[in-house]
């Protein structure tokens, strides 16, 4: 990605020799100031091929509200002429609905997909993606949300009492609204359906490279799985749609199920743990060099946005925290049939320094019990300041398996966000080009 560039006086007169050419050309990007730029290169005479891992290469946004007409994602980036499978993007969303432990909003909903811009003949061209997933519930809040102005009283699902660990309050403190609705509309994790769908895209990208990203749950409660899993095993629980808690362990599952209807039954909610594995992750991707090019600090931000993720933990980062040094790094080794050094263990989650080093990516979120609770909690009414009970809005009373959903999502969105800063290109050719040199670099290494 280095291209070699003559320096000093020699360097100087070439430089302003193209930049009268390009200028002749009619060459926009060719300013003086662009010639005043390369005039003052680094004594080595290097120059970067392109921005590296500072200018993100992917961009997502989403829009939308719980109970609006419908969630929207845009995403930017993607090289053009990438296959665009529409029913694995569907696939995704569903698997983002399923869950036990869920409650009847995901009866109302059948999320898809509709594909509204930068895909054509089922292949991106290199313009920004937008895609619109109705909401089905929609139907019953025309008359309470809508967007004109109405003659319909606006107070009519007002939530004055602020529930305790959601947005409400502090939304509506910094939005200045003595009602929560909105706020909350917002916040909602209905939101990560438009992630889910913009992380298929990314989860395309990154499959056409060989990196497969899948998830399970570690933990619900105080039931924890104690088997290792193996990424056979993970990849087989992820995928399967009738799987309840997407649980590696049926008789573990069996005890969260358990631990599931307790809570219902004491209308109370319940957190856990799920754990996301990105598989044949090339090394290389992120980087060492500024704090906010590291990609581990990235997984992690992108992770904690998922609604209710209090914590994220890359490999055995919360055990290794009591450990000695000795026991903790993973040892290398090279493996000589498939050219690449590999490790005896992966307790480093596959990243170290920031970069990957081509073993499997492990990351953890840890779900708070959802905040949405049947049992009042104690809060005081935003307008009369008096002591009531948090309201209660319709919900889930266990996440794990969406919330995993979700937060695989945003891994393949910032590990493919990673992969275009390293291996650019506008087309999926180009890509695949600077991939498969990279890859004889490694092989060769
Ligand atoms: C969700 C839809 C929402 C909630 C849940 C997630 O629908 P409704 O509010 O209409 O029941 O069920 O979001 C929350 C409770 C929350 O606190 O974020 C979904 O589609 O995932």
């Amino acid at each position: 990605m280095h291209e070699r560039i003559p320096h000093g006086a020699k360097a100087a007169a070439e430089i302003l020799r193209e930049l009268l050419d390009a200028q002749a050309h009619n060459a926009a990007c060719w300013t003086p100031k662009a010639a005043v730029a390369r005039l003052s290169l680094p004594p080595d005479g290097t120059v970067k091929g392109h921005a590296r891992t500072e200018a993100r290469m992917l961009k997502f946004y989403t829009a939308g509200e719980s109970h609006g007409q419908a969630l929207f994602a845009y995403i930017s980036g993607l090289p053009a002429q990438l296959p665009i499978d529409l029913k694995f993007i569907n696939t995704e969303l569903h698997r983002r609905q399923l869950g036990y432990g869920r409650g009847g909003r995901q009866k109302i909903e059948q999320d898809r997909a509709e594909i509204f811009a930068g895909v054509r003949h089922g292949n991106t061209i290199g313009a920004p993606i937008a895609l619109r997933i109705e909401n089905r519930d929609w139907a019953n809040w025309e008359k309470i949300l809508p967007v004109e102005p109405s003659e319909d009283d606006p107070g009519a699902r007002k939530l004055v009492a602020p529930r305790p660990g959601h947005a409400d309050l502090a939304g509506s403190l910094k939005f200045n609204y003595h009602d929560a609705r909105y706020v909350l509309e917002r916040a909602s994790a209905r939101e990560t359906a438009a992630r889910v769908a913009a992380g298929a895209f990314a989860k395309i990208l990154l499959q056409e490279f060989g990196t497969e990203i899948a998830s399970h749950t570690l933990q619900v409660g105080n039931i924890r799985l104690e088997r290792p899993a193996t990424w056979k095993d993970i990849r087989a629980v992820s995928a399967d749609l009738d799987s309840p808690l997407r649980c590696t362990d049926a008789a573990t599952q069996d005890k969260m199920k358990t631990e599931v209807d307790a809570v219902l039954k004491a209308n109370d909610t319940v957190g856990g743990v799920f754990e996301i594995v990105a598989h044949n992750v090339p090394p290389g991707l992120g980087s060492h060099a500024q704090w906010d090019e590291k990609l581990d600090g990235r997984l992690a931000q992108a992770l904690m946005s998922v609604q209710a993720v209090k914590a994220v933990e890359i490999g055995e980062g919360v055990s290794i925290a009591a450990a000695h040094g000795s026991d903790v790094q993973d040892e290398i080794f090279y493996d000589k049939a498939v050219h690449r050094f590999r490790r005896f263990s992966n307790r480093a989650g596959g990243l170290e320094g920031g970069i990957t080093n081509g073993e499997d990516l492990v990351m953890r979120g840890y779900l708070k019990p959802i905040s949405t609770l049947r049992k009042p909690l104690h809060t005081a009414n935003m307008v009369t300041k008096e002591p009531v009970e948090a309201a209660y809005e319709r919900s889930d009373w266990c996440v794990v398996p969406a919330g995993a959903v979700a937060g695989e999502a945003m891994v393949a969105l910032v590990l493919a966000d990673a992969f275009l800063q390293k291996f650019g290109g506008d087309s999926l050719a180009e890509t695949r080009r600077n991939f498969d040199g990279y890859v004889r670099q490694i092989n060769e290494f």
